[in-house]
Order: C-alpha cells, then structure tokens, then sequence
C-alpha cells in the first residue's frame, strides 16, 4: 500500500457553474450538490479530504463573486477569515486553481469581475502556484475551442499575467485522467501563502485594507456612479419632456434604481464594517413601517454618515482608506438625493394630471 507522505491544500475558485463541485467530485469521491440552473449552487466553503496517490489531498470549494443575489461583501469576508484561519493553523496553499468555462463565447462583466477578485486575494507572488482550469470542452468545436484557449493566453487583460507569472494552464475534460493530472502538478508544488493571508496575519489588515477588498470598494463606486449616470439622464429627459403618460414606468425605474442604491450602499456598509452585518437604512425603514418610495428614499437619503456610524475602529484608519470611504458615501447619499430629486418631480406632475391638466401626454 502507498505511504501516506503529506497534507497537500488545493483551493478550487472560479465563476458559478464553471465545475468548481464536479471537480472534486470526480477526483475526490465527494457527494457535494451540483448546480442544475443559472443560480449559483455552492453558498459556503466546503472542503473534502481523500488519498491520492498516497498523499493527503484537501480540495477546497470556494464560492465565486459573481452570483447577483449573493452579497460579495459576505462572500470577501466569508473567503477572507477562511483562507487567515487556515494559514494561522499552519495549513498552507499548495495550489489554487481557477475554473474557466471555454464554451463561454466572451469574458466580460461578471466573470472579469470575478478574475480581477481571484488576482487580487492571491497576489502576483502565488501566481506561481495557480492553474486555470478550462472546462466544457465537450461543448464547445474543437477549433474554436483551441483558438479560444490561446487568446486566452496570451491577452494581457485575460490569464497571461498569471501565466508569466509562472502559473499552469489545464484542459480538463471531466475525466479522472485530466483532473488526475492537476493533481499531480500541485503534489510538486512548494506551498505558498496568498496575499490575503499575508495581509489579514502578518499585516493585521481589515478585510477592507486588504487588495481585494479596496477592489471590491472601488467596484462599488464603479456601480454607484453608473446609476448616477442612468439618473442625471432620466432627470435630463423628465425636465425636457414633462411627459405625464409615463409616470408609472419613470417611477418604477426609480425603485429599480432606489434599491441597487440600497444594495450598493449595503455592501459598502458591510465591508467597512466586516465585524457585523447592521442592516442597512432601508431594512430598518422598511421595519418601521413606511412605504412610500418617496418617503423611504429621504429618509434613507436623511441618514447621516452611515458608514461613519457603523465602523468602530475607525482610528485605525489611515487617511486614504477614510477618503476612498468618504467617496463611496457621498457617491450614494448623492445617487439618493438623485432618486428624490426625480420622485418630487413625478409626484408634483401627477398632482398637476388629478388637478385638471390630465389627459395631455405633453405639456409645459
Ligand atoms: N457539459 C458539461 N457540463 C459540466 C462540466 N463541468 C460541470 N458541468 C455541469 O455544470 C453544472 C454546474 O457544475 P458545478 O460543479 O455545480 O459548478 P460550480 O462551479 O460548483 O458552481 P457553483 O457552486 O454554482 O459555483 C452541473 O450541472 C455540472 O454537471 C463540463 O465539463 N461539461
Ligand atoms: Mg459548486
């Protein structure tokens, strides 16, 4: 019988769906839920420990950024404390691999969104210690899978930057074989720690001084202002336009947009303050009983600094971190005051349309 040698750590990332639970599964015996659908399977860490080839092998499956419902500031938080837990104790990373659908036609919005987080938990100094894992080839034409499978090489906004850095690329093809043959490269591979890990431990960083958490703070800036924009150009439209046919639909694009704001000021909230997760000025508002949508946004709007009010270590802070937090509040308080903006207005023109004006689409 072989000799059991050693503990080896692999942790399995990647976007939803792209295999991450099959994998282990496959290679490791598991009996974990696969996902049937579009909605993301895998909500909590899970590890699965097995011999192979006489070596302790542990495959983590780790749950990916991109599922809309799921909140990534819980995600961050939930990865973060894992992978400093696991390093406190002395167990390392050998490897970590990223899966990667090669039937998907385009890497956009989600699934770069969810690369940029992986690049930035892991740190280019482990990149050494990364496979990309391509899966679904049997959905995809062989020549227009290998074309795809070099561009991904070698695009420097795709997976060459771990590639340079020393990282492996794998065809797996849902056989014993091919995932046998990860495994086998990670036995070789001295373990290395993640960024996150350095920085959570031997730096004492909170999640959001760590990279990727300033990754996802600039993210949600990045979303704040795009709903910014969506508002300023239906506020643009209502000022010239004073078109009273469309109130329902105008004010229903508000409470579209008054809860991504929500959201986004949510995860904003929670990742200043990754000790809790305080609900945020909508929740308790909408406990309180109010529900007009006017009345909810100003109060939400109304409610001072508060992601201030929620960080208890804010003396820790250095003076950058508090101002790239001081953006992201502002940037939603104004979103807010956007929203309210645009409902006095829909409210003040439906007064007009009960008072006698009703009837004419258009008017001045
Ligand atoms: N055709 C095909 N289907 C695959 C392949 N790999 C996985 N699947 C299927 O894709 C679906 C999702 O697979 P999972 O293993 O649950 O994916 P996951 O990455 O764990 O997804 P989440 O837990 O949602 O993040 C399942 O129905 C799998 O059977 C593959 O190589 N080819
Ligand atoms: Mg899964």
């Amino acid at each position: 019988m072989a000799q059991i040698s050693d503990n080896i750590y692999i942790a399995i990332m990647g976007g939803t769906g792209t295999g991450k639970t099959s994998f282990t599964n496959l290679i490791g015996g598991s009996r974990f839920l696969v996902g049937n659908g579009l909605e993301s399977c895998t909500k909590h860490i899970q590890t699965h420990k097995f011999i192979f080839e006489g070596h302790n092998i542990t495959l983590i499956d780790v749950p990916g950024f991109d599922d809309t419902n799921e909140s990534d500031a819980d995600i961050l938080k939930m990865i973060a404390d894992f992978l400093a837990s696991e390093y406190k104790a002395g167990r390392q990373l050998s490897g970590i691999m990223y899966l990667h659908r090669i039937s998907d036609v385009r890497m956009g919005g989600a699934s770069k969104r969810n690369f940029v987080m992986f690049e930035k938990l892991c740190g280019q100094d482990a990149f050494m210690n990364v496979a990309i894992v391509t899966t679904r080839w049997d959905q995809e034409e062989e020549l227009v899978g290998r074309a795809r499978l070099e561009e991904l090489k070698t695009k420097p906004q795709l997976y060459k930057p771990v590639l340079d850095g020393g990282g492996a690329i794998f065809r797996h093809e849902q056989t014993r074989e091919s995932a046998a043959a990860i495994l086998t490269h990670f036995i070789a591979k001295a373990s290395k720690p993640l960024l996150i890990q350095y920085e959570m431990v031997e730096e004492h960083k909170k999640v959001s001084e760590t990279a990727a958490g300033k990754e996802l703070e600039q993210e949600i800036l990045k979303q704040v202002e795009r709903h910014q924009k969506e508002m300023e150009e239906l506020l643009g439209e209502l000022k010239q336009n004073r078109d009273t046919s469309e109130l329902e639909e105008l004010e229903a694009e508000c409470k579209s947009l008054q809860e991504q704001a929500m959201h986004w000021q949510g995860e904003a909230r929670k990742l200043a303050n990754s000790e809790s997760t305080s609900p945020t000025a909508l929740d308790q508002d909408s406990k309180a009983g109010s529900n007009s949508l006017l009345a909810q946004t100003l109060h939400v709007a109304a409610t001072p600094n508060l992601l201030a009010d929620s960080d208890k270590d804010r003396d820790r802070l250095d003076p950058n971190r508090e101002r790239a937090r001081a953006k992201v509040e502002g940037a939603v308080k104004y979103l807010l005051d956007m929203i309210t903006t645009v409902l006095y207005t829909v409210d003040s023109l439906r007064r007009e349309v009960v008072g006698g004006n009703g009837g004419r689409d258009h008017y001045r």
